[in-house]
Formats: C-alpha cells, sequence, structure tokens
C-alpha cells in the first residue's frame, strides 16, 4: 500500500516537472516571433510648442513603418487621415504605405496658438 502511493507521488512529480519544461519552450517561440515581427521602418517624432522635429520624414511603400511620437514640450499629437493615424500624448502606430506620395501629418490636438501651423509631411517614395 505504502510503496504504490509512492510509486503513484514519483510519477507525478516527473509528469509536472516534464510539464514545466514544455513551458520554457514554448515561451522561447513567442519572443522569436515577437523578434520577427520588430522588422521595418521605425520613425521617431517629437513635438514641441508649435512645430515637429522635421519637416519632412521620409519612408519607403510596401513595408511597415512605425512612428514612435513623444511630446517634449506643451500636449501635442499626430494625425495622417490616409493611414489612420491617430496618436494623442506619447504613443506609437504602424501601418503600411503602399502609395507614393506626400501625406500631411498633423497635430490633432488643439494645443494653443501656433496649433494650425503644426504640420509636416510624410514622403512616401
Ligand atoms: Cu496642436
Amino acid at each position: 500500500m505504502k510503496k504504490s502511493l509512492l510509486t503513484l507521488i514519483t510519477v507525478g512529480l516527473i509528469v509536472f516537472l516534464t510539464a514545466c519544461g514544455g513551458g520554457e519552450n514554448s515561451d522561447d517561440t513567442v519572443q522569436n516571433e515577437a523578434a520577427d515581427g520588430n522588422e521595418g521602418q521605425v520613425i521617431t517624432m517629437t513635438a514641441s510648442n508649435f512645430e515637429f522635429d522635421q519637416a519632412e520624414y521620409t519612408v519607403s511603400k510596401g513595408e511597415p513603418v512605425t512612428i514612435n511620437f513623444t511630446t517634449e514640450e506643451g500636449m501635442h499629437g499626430i494625425g495622417i487621415d490616409e493611414f489612420g493615424v491617430k496618436i494623442q500624448g506619447d504613443g506609437s502606430a504602424t501601418f503600411t504605405p503602399e502609395e507614393p506620395g506626400e501625406y500631411v501629418i498633423y497635430c490633432n490636438i488643439a494645443c494653443g496658438t501656433g496649433h494650425s501651423q503644426m504640420k509636416s509631411t510624410l514622403i512616401v517614395q
């Protein structure tokens, strides 16, 4: 009676340890997939009162673009209507431009007297 109970515990322990090992392996797989998903073009944009850090940002068509946006002064956001980009305050957005052209990047928060001049151009080539 005692011996069979011990066997049961031993078998249970082995199954438990094996299950844990399997869990670690699937975590590794997820990390690798996430690293692959990071490919693409990254634009770092910052805003102050009342301008963006560059007048033009150039990207290539057909590849994902990620915009990382931060506000250094005041409260700003960015909108690019053609790509459905809407960031308010710090944030990021990813989209894939397919058509070459020039697209307006504008501040989408009524931030003050210079708000209407807060525009830059996204050039897709
Ligand atoms: Cu604004």
